[in-house]
């Protein structure tokens, strides 16, 4: 099969080679990716999207198998895209995710793919949008995104996902710990994974005394929208109720799974807080219980109807990334660098001032865009 045979119906229908075909013409920025994903846009916006992060080695991989297994015996057909910006088609990491992940290579439910790109700043972020899309519109019904790195990954995994599960594991170290703080802010399900090692039910520990802390302090969270909406949708105040209401005498039903009561750290004995899973990858231990958590997400998620505010406010980030990456690219053609440098010769003379240098620049570019659009 060559490019021109790529079709949305073919990825429809559920061909893998159309399918991978197409996340190849994302990664290199083939522009005749277009009319296809254009194509596919009607059929997208199904897909449960996980984002699977954490520290190098923590077991992503062996955890998103692990997962991929558990969400097929549940009948769902799942599709992984593994990120790794740091080795572009070559790396270890992405040989052993093929192998670790080759058990599900005949199951046509599972679709499994690395993504790299030839790495200008940004564009791994749209690939992963991209590649995303194709495989919620080729439908898979959860679609799971491992990327390394928590917090200065360049795949800003938080725009891209609904659910994001933050994997932490024991052993560490101390000099973890200020990091940890910052990206406890980004998780919906949080994960300690190496459960079997010494030291995993401190983590455990660590990171419920943490998010404890978040809440009650009213830190901006990623979770504290939907638990607000929640909260609304029972008709009770929730944390913001001082924590003091008597949250834990509701029924299981009432609360959810996704509903944690915690009084270990702080004392606040009906504190909710997202769930804190302990898991361990290679043994399968604790991945039930884990995607019974990120499927709660989930139905919270659309419950409250914050996955459809979550997702606005995802993509408006992303069109006003993609706006800004237009702008930076009409900047680099012969024509733009010649108007920067006339203006940097007039500022230098005290011709005119940076700021009006500046308007003239956005002058000429809407100028040239006008002309664009008229042409
Ligand atoms: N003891 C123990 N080892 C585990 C567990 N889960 C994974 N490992 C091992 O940890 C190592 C790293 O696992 P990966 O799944 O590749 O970790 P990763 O987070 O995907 O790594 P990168 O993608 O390179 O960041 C491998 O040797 C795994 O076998 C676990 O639950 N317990
Ligand atoms: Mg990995």
């Amino acid at each position: 099969m060559d490019d021109s045979a790529v079709s949305a119906d073919r990825v429809r229908a559920g061909d893998a080679r159309a399918t991978a075909r197409l996340i190849s013409m994302i990664e290199r920025e083939d522009p005749s990716r277009l009319a296809v994903l254009k194509a596919l846009h009607a059929y997208g916006g199904k897909a449960h999207v996980v984002g699977i992060t954490g520290p190098p080695g923590a077991g992503k991989s062996t955890l998103t198998d692990k997962l991929v297994g558990d969400l097929r015996g549940r009948g769902r057909k799942v599709a992984v895209i593994a990120v790794d910006p740091s080795s572009p088609f070559t790396g270890g990491a992405i040989l052993g995710d093929r192998i670790r992940m080759q058990r599900h290579a005949t199951d046509d439910g599972v679709y499994i793919r690395s993504l790299a790109t030839r790495g200008h700043l940004g564009g791994l972020s749209r690939a992963a949008s991209e590649a995303v899309r194709v495989l919620d519109a080729a439908g898979y019904d959860d679609v799971i995104i491992e990327t390394v790195g928590v917090g200065q990954s360049e795949v800003d995994i938080v725009r891209i996902a609904d659910t994001v599960v933050l994997v932490s594991v024991p052993g560490l170290g101390d000099d973890i710990q200020a990091i940890k703080a910052g990206v406890m802010e980004i998780g919906d399900v949080f994960c300690v994974n190496k459960a079997d090692k010494d030291g995993a039910e401190r983590v455990v520990r660590e990171i419920r005394a943490m998010l404890e802390t978040a809440v009650l302090n009213g830190a901006a969270t990623r979770f504290t929208p939907l638990f607000e909406a929640r909260s609304a949708l029972r008709g009770d105040a929730g944390n913001a109720g001082g924590a003091t209401e008597a949250v834990a005498s509701r029924g299981p039903a009432e609360q959810g799974a996704f509903h944690h009561i915690t009084a270990q750290a702080t004392g606040h004995p009906n504190l909710e807080i997202p769930p804190v899973v302990k898991t361990v990858a290679e043994t399968g231990e604790g991945i039930g219980p884990l995607v019974d958590e990120i499927k709660a997400h989930e139905a919270a998620l659309a419950a409250t109807g914050f996955l459809r505010s979550r997702r606005e406010a995802n993509l408006a980030w992303e069109l006003g990334r993609g706006a800004a990456q237009r702008v930076l690219s009409e900047l680099e053609r012969d024509e733009s660098r010649e108007t920067l440098a006339e203006l940097a010769r007039s500022v230098l003379d005290r011709g005119i001032d940076y700021y009006d240098a500046l308007d003239a620049l956005e002058d000429a570019m809407k100028r040239t865009q006008r002309a664009a659009t008229t042409a």
